[in-house]
């Protein structure tokens, strides 16, 4: 952490973000009350943490400009090239732009579409200089990223407890996202427990524990030969039955896409969660491994069409330069990014926001008239 970094109140523990809600003459004492009164309150701390991580999402560029390292070193070229832009050379210079989108793994149509969207602003006299082709790239990257995804708010509703299902193939981070998520809801005031519906690999149930104690979680029930959906089932039960826990937070084991019968057990469980509380789960989000580029479209496909997803985890965005990919998922699938993974410890998991991931990829130049819903 920066040395001036915004630290959480010394004597009531606000989050920095929540420190403004002091009230000049408000005493802690006040503070510490209202956080009583919210803690009893299970819509209000919900409502609350969707709000808080967006306006996190936001304000916390370095860490995410560290995550993209590799993507902007991919993407240096982009600079380089609209310096030397001409009007006479706009065709040599939206190929070129073109080529290093694509290599970078935003996809072909994406690619395309940013590059058609350029070309028709400049047609029409709108663009005069290579500072003005960043901007409209730029501005066509986050357009698709909110037109296409729509709001990448976590949306936890207003019963408690929220619930969420983390799906995805094998190995992507699905057990290391729950952990993160799990200490970001503890850090808020909010009771996680976690349900492991990892019933296939032999050590997942330890994992997921250790994942636990880290964040200071309760684990639900599991039982060694037990169905993922019962597993599950049961532990939204628990957590309904203790009244105190705000999120339920369920693993799931990795599968492939191609798996009819695998995929089948994974609507039964989203099915079975469904069945115990009206409204869970409140979100299913499919955890996607950064590194395997366009091959995430496929999967993100498969597993939208089986479990209905309602966002996306990108994560190893810090080991890879093909993180662009997820534009063409979201473009693809309607569906928005809601987290991304930039390391392995329980802090490197980033709120998104599709203006600080593009200012990231391509820094130094402002953003005109963009509002993020
Ligand atoms: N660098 C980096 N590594 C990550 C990130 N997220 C997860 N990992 C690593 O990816 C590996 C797999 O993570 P898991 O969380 O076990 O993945 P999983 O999807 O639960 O795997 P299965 O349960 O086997 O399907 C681990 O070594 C993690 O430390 C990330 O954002 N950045
Ligand atoms: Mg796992």
């Amino acid at each position: 952490m920066q040395s001036g970094a915004p630290q959480r109140c010394g004597q009531c523990g606000a989050a920095p973000e929540l420190q403004p809600l002091h009230a000049p003459r408000a005493t802690h004492r006040r503070a510490r009350e209202s956080t009583r009164v919210k803690a009893e309150s299970g819509a209000s701390v919900l409502r609350k943490i969707g709000r808080v991580f967006k306006e996190k999402a936001q304000v916390d560029f370095d860490r995410i400009f560290k995550g993209t390292t590799k993507m902007r070193e991919k993407l240096g070229v982009v600079d380089e090239l609209l310096t030397y832009w001409t009007l006479e050379g706009t065709e040599d210079t939206l190929e070129a732009l073109e080529e290093s989108l694509i290599m970078a793994d935003f996809g072909p149509k994406v690619s395309l579409q940013v590059c058609d969207d350029i070309r028709e602003k400049i047609l029409a006299g709108k663009i005069q200089s290579g500072d003005d082709i960043l901007v409209e790239l730029k501005s066509a990257i986050v357009d698709t990223l909110i037109q296409k995804g729509g709001s990448t708010e976590l949306k936890l509703g207003d019963d408690k407890p929220s619930v969420l299902l983390i799906v995805g193939v094998n190995g992507g981070g699905k057990t290391t996202t729950i952990g993160k998520l799990s200490h970001r809801f503890s850090q808020e005031g909010a009771k996680v427990m976690l349900g492991c519906g990892d019933t296939f690999r032999a050590a997942a149930f330890e994992q997921l524990k250790k994942w636990c104690d880290r964040s200071g979680a309760q684990m639900g029930p599991f039982e060694e030969g037990s169905r993922p959906s019962k597993i599950l089932y049961k532990t939204v039960e628990q957590a309904m039955k203790a009244g105190d826990i705000d999120i339920v937070i369920c693993d799931t084991s990795g599968r492939l896409h191609t798996n009819y019968g695998l995929m089948e057990e994974l609507k039964k469980c989203r099915r079975v969660l469904g069945n115990k509380m009206p409204n869970a789960p409140n979100e299913v989000l499919l955890v996607l491994d950064g590194t395997t580029g366009l091959n995430m479209l496929n999967q993100a496909r498969e597993f939208h069409e089986f479990v209905g997803l309602t966002g996306l985890v990108l994560t190893k965005l810090d080991g890879t330069a093909r993180g662009g990919a997820v534009v063409s998922v979201v473009n693809e699938i309607g569906v928005p990014v809601k987290f991304v993974g930039v390391g392995e410890t329980l802090q490197d998991l980033q709120a998104f926001d599709p203006v600080t991931f593009v200012d990231a990829l391509f820094p130094a130049k402002e953003m005109a008239g963009i509002t993020v819903p």
